[in-house]
Formats: structure tokens, C-alpha cells, sequence
């Protein structure tokens, strides 16, 4: 055995092939590991879901250290984030799982922790340039969401009319990311031709703001037939928005949401589709990975495989979709219609 993996990776390193996949790491239960799980801001579900899984990962794993869930306010998200990073290090916290809403802006916080020994996991919204983070766990393939909206909008709109874009910060690593492979599957296939993306505005991830952002597209564009909103937060106050003002007939909202929260708005047409993923199995894979590198089982490289509990077998991979960076892909990806959002909302 040990002499038919040693010739398997001489030829792989006379091939220039990337390392070959190794046996899956598995991790090593009941070591202290103190970890921060550090949401885009604190009190909106996914992320209460997210930390379920991150709880039930922490359980099973027998870790005698901390799991702490904190998060700033959705008013003060930017700083807050580079402050509560920050802190953690100092703390000498191992592990920070970080949902960036920051943009690059908290690259020098987040290399400061690394070179403290605090690692940087990113899941949800990366780092953009991917500088500061161990790497990202990407809930799914993010040029993928692109191609997901564009096909939302052009089954809701029948292939043809004016849409806008209700998104959450404009600093929002994933929002933009989603926004931009959109408009690249719109360019990419005829058939989207007769769809118009007329405006993209900023709701902030708050209700109030996001409600008034939907009534404030309809009001400039009078043809407007569909807002998308790639936010949990957006999506439900686009939604009652055209609920409340008697639009739902003239104005169809999709995009990204929690079954729980849409089911309303799904059943009476308002939001006929969107769609989402696991964020309860996002928080889980999250905290293994983090789990994983801090107690050196596993190393923040291309081609390491590694076991992540009941979700599997995952492979660290480049990230297709930034120019740098490291990330390990989830999925999968659900689209919601009247037929299975009331059996996903329980
Ligand atoms: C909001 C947040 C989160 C995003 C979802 C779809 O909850 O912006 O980052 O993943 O929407």
C-alpha cells in the first residue's frame, strides 16, 4: 500500500497534477476549541439557524470550549464586525466563523487574527479578495444563484419585462457577487432578452428600510413587474410591501428567503418563487471546518478532503467565482413555489 501511494504521487508530481486526494480527515472529538460565531449582524432567522447547526456540531464534537453567537446591529454591521474580530483575537479566541458584510474592508482585522492565532472561516459572505480568511464555505456555487434568479424572473415575468434589484448593504461580499452572476446569465443566453433590469437599490438588510426601497421602485418605475431581492430580510418586506398597497397583481416578488417567513406571500401569489439552502447545515459545516483546522486535522489547502460529521465528505477547492481564495461548496440549492413551501416551512 505504501509503495503504491508513494508512485501514485510521483507521478502526480511529475504530471504537475494537483496533490491527489488524500484519505478524508476526520476529526478528532473533545478538544478544547473556543470558537466565535459571527453572523453579518444579530436577529434575523438564518442566522439563528445557522448557529442550531453550529450548536449541534459543538455537541456532537464534545468540544469542552466555548461556542459563543455574537453579532452587531444591522444599524452598525460594518464596524461592529471589525470590532467584535478584533476582540476576539485578543481574547485568543481559536476560531472566528465569519459571515462578512464588511467587504475587503476587514482585511488588516482579519489578518491581524491569523498572525494572533485566531483562524478566519468565512461561510455565507466571503472575504472578496479572499485576503485574511483560512477560507470560505460557500452555501452554493455562486455563479449558480446568478443563473437561479435569472431563471425566477424569466418564469415569473414570462420572458419579458422591466425588473429591479431590491439587494441588502452595498457592502455585502455575497449580495454583489449574486448581483453580478445574474447580469452575467442574463448576457449569457437569448432567451433572457426581453428582460430589463431597470434599477438595483440597497434596503440594508432592515424591514423598515427594505419596505420603503420596494414601494420607492414602483413609485420610479412605473412598468416595473418584479422585484428581486437576494436577501432574506428584503425579500419578505418587498413582499408585504405589494401586499399592504393591493400591487401583487402588477408586481411579483422572488429572490432569496426563508420558507418560514415567505409561505404567506408564496400561497397568494405576491412571491410566486425564490429559493434558499440550508442555513442550519451551513452553520454545521461551518463549525467543523473551523473545528477541523484549529485542531491541525485538516490544513486550509487545495485538494484537502476532510469528513464533516452527517453532511459527508467535502474537498477544499479554489473558489471558481473570486479571483483568490479557497472554499469548500455545500449545496444544494432549493427553488420554493406553492407546491413545497408549506411542508418547508414547518
Ligand atoms: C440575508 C443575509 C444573508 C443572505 C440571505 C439570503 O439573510 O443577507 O447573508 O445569505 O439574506
Amino acid at each position: 500500500m505504501r509503495h503504491l501511494t508513494l508512485s501514485a504521487l510521483a507521478v502526480a508530481a511529475f504530471c504537475g497534477a494537483p496533490a491527489i486526494a488524500q484519505d478524508a480527515a476526520t476529526a478528532g472529538p473533545g478538544q478544547a476549541v473556543d470558537m466565535v460565531l459571527l453572523p453579518k449582524f444579530l436577529g434575523i432567522l438564518p442566522f439563528d439557524q445557522a448557529h442550531r447547526g453550529a450548536q449541534e456540531a459543538h455537541a456532537e464534537l464534545g468540544n469542552p470550549g466555548e461556542l459563543l453567537y455574537t453579532g452587531p446591529t444591522p444599524e452598525n454591521s460594518v464596524a461592529g464586525q471589525i470590532e467584535i474580530l478584533t476582540t476576539a483575537a485578543s481574547q485568543g479566541r481559536d476560531v472566528v466563523l465569519l459571515s462578512n458584510n464588511a467587504g475587503d474592508q476587514i482585511v488588516p482585522a482579519a489578518q491581524a487574527a491569523q498572525e494572533a492565532g485566531t483562524r478566519v472561516v468565512t461561510w455565507d459572505s466571503p472575504i472578496p479578495s479572499g485576503e485574511g480568511e483560512s477560507l470560505f464555505v460557500a452555501q452554493v456555487d455562486f455563479a449558480e444563484i446568478g443563473v437561479v434568479m435569472a431563471d425566477m424572473a424569466h418564469s415569473i415575468m414570462d420572458g419579458e419585462g422591466q425588473f429591479a434589484i431590491l439587494s441588502a448593504t452595498p457592502d455585502a461580499a455575497n449580495q454583489n457577487a449574486w448581483i453580478a452572476a445574474m447580469q452575467a446569465a442574463l448576457a449569457a443566453d437569448e432567451k433572457y432578452a426581453g428582460l430589463e433590469l431597470v434599477d438595483t437599490v440597497y434596503g440594508d438588510d432592515q424591514s423598515e428600510v427594505s419596505y420603503n426601497r420596494a414601494l420607492a421602485l414602483v413609485d420610479a418605475h412605473p412598468d416595473l413587474e418584479l422585484i428581486m431581492a437576494p436577501t432574506s430580510v428584503g425579500i419578505v418586506a418587498a413582499a408585504k410591501a405589494m401586499q399592504d398597497e393591493g400591487l401583487c397583481d402588477r408586481v411579483k416578488v422572488s429572490g432569496l428567503g426563508v420558507p418560514a417567513e415567505m409561505v404567506s406571500y408564496t400561497l397568494n401569489g405576491c412571491a410566486p418563487q425564490f429559493a434558499l439552502w440550508s442555513f442550519v447545515d451551513l452553520g454545521y459545516l461551518a463549525y467543523y471546518v473551523g473545528y477541523l483546522l484549529a485542531t491541525g486535522a485538516i490544513e486550509a489547502a487545495e485538494g484537502q478532503t476532510f469528513e464533516a460529521g452527517r453532511m459527508g465528505t467535502y474537498t477544499i477547492e479554489r473558489d471558481p467565482t473570486r479571483d483568490n481564495g479557497l472554499r469548500v461548496l455545500m449545496g444544494p440549492f432549493t427553488v420554493y413555489t406553492a407546491e413545497n413551501v408549506e411542508a418547508a416551512a414547518q
